[in-house]
């Protein structure tokens, strides 16, 4: 495949509910959507950074600015052009690595579309169908939360993941586990909210029967992640720390995390998301499949990779109307607690162009010279 353009396209996504995260509200997704054209076929990638570097380093304008200078330029003039040569192509560039993933994936989904093949088969899938959880936001009382969360019960989903942090964690983890009971499955995700003084306070949170908590401490601190497993019962999960498949290596045998979600934009893309799944697997660590907000779009190729068998937990592939009244794609539906994995060519789903006109903001294509 030879690409003959790529298009970098800027969507303003009002979310259903303002969603609060120990590292700030949302009330918009911005999302910066990537086509890559070639004579066989487009792809699209969905870039999951945020308008602001308050999950990881990386942001919108700065997936933006790094695809346009340099990025996109290696890869156009490519001959011979597959999803396996990107990261090669790109290795000389460090870090970035949702921009990487978003570029990734729409070369990855144009060849797949361009042959017929869908991702989930591409990736190794086993199932047609994928376990959904939902992750709920800081709410601003624990009464709005038991509401928020018996909605979300009611719709169907698996498993909840509560956000906390210093001050909203015991009382609404205690509220939420006495009034939905024991068999609820129930994890925390602080977003790095916490340091290791805070270790004997978040003893406290084994009481619950957490499923999991997810990155307690900062995103480099894979030693402090080690030393609180060690008077922690509740399990370990890694999401901000993991960044690649040799990061997940190191966090296992630093006996940093038991458990692992894997977001394919945070770690540079669907085949290193691979990569991670089998690191995991082959050391018994099960994965789950994050979420950052994503449109139809990301959501499609996040539910292909669910689907792998190391994918033993619910992840956070919510359905579109937990986040978006109209998505950009035809909506995927729960379904009893689960979503399809779509079985169309490459990612399986397209953006409907009217949906994604009325949604975008700016739009601009960078052909080669
Ligand atoms: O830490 O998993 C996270 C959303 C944005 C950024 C980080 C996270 C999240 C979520 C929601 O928890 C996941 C989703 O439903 O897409
Ligand atoms: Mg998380």
């Amino acid at each position: 495949m030879r690409l003959t353009g790529v298009e970098l396209r800027q969507l303003h996504m009002p979310l259903v509910a303002p969603f609060r995260t120990s590292f700030g509200v949302q009330e918009v997704r911005g999302v910066l959507l990537v086509r890559a054209s070639s004579a066989e076929a487009d792809g699209w990638g969905e870039c999951v950074a945020m308008s602001a570097p308050v999950y990881s380093s990386e942001y919108i304008d700065s997936c933006g600015d790094v695809l346009r200078r340099f990025l996109i330029p290696r890869v156009l003039g490519a001959e011979n052009l597959t999803a396996v040569r990107i990261a090669p192509l790109l290795s000389q560039f460090h870090g970035h690595r949702m921009a990487k993933a978003a570029l990734e994936t729409a070369v990855l989904d144009a060849e797949l579309r361009a042959a017929g093949i869908p991702l989930s088969r591409e990736l190794g899938a086993v199932r047609e169908r994928v376990a959904c959880g939902v992750s709920v936001g800081i709410t601003d009382t624990v009464d709005e939360l038991l509401d928020v969360v018996a909605g979300y019960l009611d719709a169907g989903y698996l498993r909840i993941k509560l956000k906390i942090e210093p001050g909203w964690d015991l009382i609404p983890v205690g509220a939420v586990r006495e009034r939905f009971g024991d068999d609820l499955l129930l994890q925390v995700d602080a977003n790095t909210a916490y340091t290791l003084g805070d270790a004997a306070h978040l003893t406290a949170l084994d009481q619950f029967n957490l499923l999991l908590i997810e990155q307690p401490l900062a995103e480099e601190d894979l030693l402090g992640h080690a030393q609180l497993a060690k008077v922690l019962r509740t399990p370990i999960c890694l999401d901000e720390s993991i960044t690649s498949a040799r990061a997940a290596a190191t966090a296992i045998s630093l006996g940093a995390c038991r458990i692992v979600n894997i977001k394919p934009g945070r770690v540079g893309g669907l085949l290193e998301s691979r990569r991670i799944h089998d690191v995991c697997a082959a050391h018994g660590v099960p994965v789950w499949c994050g979420g950052m907000l994503e449109s139809g779009v990301g959501r499609a190729a996040n539910l292909a990779l669910a689907a792998l068998p190391g994918f033993t937990l619910p992840g956070d592939t919510s359905a579109p109307e937990r986040y978006y009244h109209t998505d950009i794609t035809p909506p995927f539906r729960l379904d009893d607690g689960h979503l399809d994995v779509p079985r169309g060519p490459g990612i399986g789903v397209d953006p409907l162009p009217e949906l994604l006109d009325a949604v975008t903001v700016s739009s601009e294509w960078i052909t080669a010279p």
